[in-house]
């Protein structure tokens, strides 16, 4: 199994758990916050409150077997965040010229170029587990695929 698959499935297993509940990697970060709220109020987000994650197009290049190879990523390649929560996605630019960029079912887009940033706002109303898609980028075949996974879980 190549590793690419092997991370997937981890992906995949790792997006089960914390839909079921079984694990929520968020709590051991708001217990280290340095303004910590009564336990009552920790998961209650602000009205109208926006929760901002920074995410960067990355580009690997190497030579395997005198072959040279280059692939894109974002990263991090996994962003949680809790059900009702509005999110600001900002990607910046690091390496690679463009990439359009969208979570097709949540009908969000737009183009990070390289030096810029762009921000994707949207609402985690329902739990599940969403894409982040780079369509330059979103094979093996067209140095991908730089696809985050986005990670909706229950408050
Ligand atoms: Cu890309």
């Amino acid at each position: 199994m190549s590793s690419a698959k092997t991370f997937r499935i981890a992906t995949i297993l790792l997006a089960s758990l914390l839909l079921t509940g079984a694990v929520s990697p968020l709590s051991s970060a708001q217990s280290v916050s340095s303004n910590p709220a009564p336990a009552t109020s920790r998961q209650k987000e602000q009205p109208g409150s926006v929760r901002e994650i920074h995410l960067f197009t990355v580009e690997y290049k190497t030579r395997i077997n005198g072959v040279e190879k280059e692939v894109y990523r974002f990263d991090p390649g996994t962003v949680v965040v809790r059900q009702g929560e509005r999110i600001r996605l900002v990607i910046h630019g690091f390496h690679g010229k463009e990439h359009h960029v969208s979570i097709p079912e949540l009908d969000v887009r737009g183009t990070v170029r390289k030096g810029q940033s762009v921000a994707l706002e949207w609402t985690a109303s329902r739990p599940g587990a969403y894409r982040l898609i780079c369509h330059n980028h979103s094979t093996e075949q067209t140095e991908g695929p730089m696809i985050a996974d986005l990670l909706v879980i229950r408050p």
